[in-house]
């Protein structure tokens, strides 16, 4: 039995697929250690976009994010490595591009607050949460 402690659940935002950074950012995410257990692209439709941000539904921001999410195809992946959450919120960066520290996919990548590029789990529940919310259990084994 793995331990689900070392995974983490991440997409590759719109504007990051329509910019052509999706090859570069998964070359990062390999070359920093996580090895991919699950990978396709998708597209979120507005209904779909609800239900994965519904912890935000109350937020000024939710109409624009649920309407940027679903504007175009994303990449959905779950990863694995050791303290995989923690490490993976690291290289991505903070959440407003503009105060993420150099080097992170959020500072190279992103857009804006808004557009950030790439989403990582925020918590190891929500990482299984996540995951299984894109992938069937034949899929992520
Ligand atoms: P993060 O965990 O870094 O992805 O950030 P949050 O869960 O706080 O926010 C989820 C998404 O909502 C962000 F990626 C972008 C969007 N957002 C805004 O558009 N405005 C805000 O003020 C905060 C978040």
């Amino acid at each position: 039995m793995r331990n689900m402690s070392n995974r983490t659940f991440t997409m590759i935002k719109p504007d990051a697929m329509k910019n052509g950074h999706a090859g570069a950012i998964i070359d990062q995410i390999i070359k920093k250690g996580f090895k991919i257990i699950a990978l396709k692209q998708t597209r979120l439709d507005a209904g779909k976009a609800g239900e994965f941000y519904a912890v935000h539904k109350e937020r000024p921001f939710y109409g624009e994010l649920v309407s940027f999410m679903s504007s175009g195809p994303i990449i959905a992946a779950i990863l694995e490595k050791e303290n995989a959450v923690n490490d993976f919120r690291a290289l991505i960066g903070a959440t407003d591009p503009a105060k993420a520290d150099e080097g992170t996919i959020r500072k190279l990548f992103a857009t804006s607050l808004g557009e950030n590029a790439i989403h990582g789990s925020d918590s190891d529940e929500n990482a299984k949460i996540e995951g299984d919310f894109f992938f069937s259990a034949l899929e992520r084994i």
